[in-house]
């Protein structure tokens, strides 16, 4: 299952009218999310979807490195939401990919707050959003998605430990083709239900595997420890410390460790 990724092939037959009418493919990019910005302040229509088969220079938050080599899934989408809706599209990218694994694989997904999917504790799928904002306007967001699919993650040894494929769980190849038109299919429902005034958060929040979680979270320099007892409705995490305080989180900024 070597195929690569085309326009015509992600486009056939897609079940959506935003996201994934306008895709363009690529053999190599530094990062589709690079090429979604350029894009993206050239005014691209909304629901523009950049693929690359490999990306060189592969980016997850706070200037991590995103490993993306072939058999990967790399793509980037582009949406110009209201500021109000901004902080919901790393629920819509995550219950989206959690979604599509679990249609395409049969394999049960889990979310970690605030951008990670894993199959059984190991990260599968890592989200990185980013956006322009000027004022109250949001000139345009940049939905990163980056999924293990057909890799042996044994040939990464920095991976090894914390991170999983979905042809290493599923002892097979995936079809990389069914899955990203499944992942654009959620993306439009979970979208378009926000647009609509609905609301995706009981949704996500049942996926979360973080709640009740003792966590350590790692904030501008900063560490504490604390039980993940919630989530609040724009997404941020709600933490009990050791002294009965609440602390609230805000996604973005904040690296989350523990033990599942
Ligand atoms: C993320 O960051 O998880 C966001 C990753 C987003 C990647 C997509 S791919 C398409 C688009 N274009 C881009 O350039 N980026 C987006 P973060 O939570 O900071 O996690 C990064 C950490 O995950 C690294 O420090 C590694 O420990 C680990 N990691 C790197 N590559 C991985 C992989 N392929 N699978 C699992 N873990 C990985």
């Amino acid at each position: 299952m070597k195929l690569v990724l085309s326009t015509e092939a992600v486009t056939e037959n897609l079940d959506t009218r935003l996201i994934g009418q306008r895709v363009l493919c690529y053999s190599s990019l530094p990062s589709t999310n690079e090429l979604a910005k350029g894009e993206a302040r050239r005014g691209t229509v909304a629901g523009t979807v950049i693929i690359a088969e490999e990306q060189t220079a592969g980016k997850g938050r706070l200037k991590r490195a995103w490993l993306s080599p072939r058999g990967s899934l790399s793509l980037s989408v582009i949406l110009y939401p209201g500021l109000e809706y901004l902080p919901s599209l790393i629920m819509v990218a995550s219950l989206a990919v959690a979604r599509a694994i679990e249609a395409v694989t049969g394999l049960k997904a889990q979310i970690k707050w605030p951008n990670d999917v894993l199959i059984n504790g190991k990260k599968v799928c890592g989200i990185l959003v980013e956006s322009e904002v000027r004022g109250e306007t949001v000139g345009y967001a940049v939905v990163g998605i980056g999924v293990n699919v057909n890799l042996r993650v044994s040939d990464f040894p920095e991976l090894s430990l914390v991170a999983t494929s979905l042809s290493q769980e599923l002892g097979r190849a995936v079809s990389r083709l069914g899955l990203v038109k499944r992942l654009l299919v959620e993306m439009e429902r979970l979208y378009l239900t926000l647009l609509d005034g609905g609301s995706i958060y009981e949704e996500w929040r049942a996926s979360l595997v973080t709640l009740g979680k003792e966590v350590l979270v790692t904030s501008g320099g900063a560490e504490y420890s604390g039980i993940a007892e919630s989530v609040a409705r724009d997404g941020s995490l709600l933490v009990r410390r050791p002294d009965g305080s609440l602390s609230q989180i805000v996604a973005g900024d904040v690296t989350l460790r523990h033990q599942i």
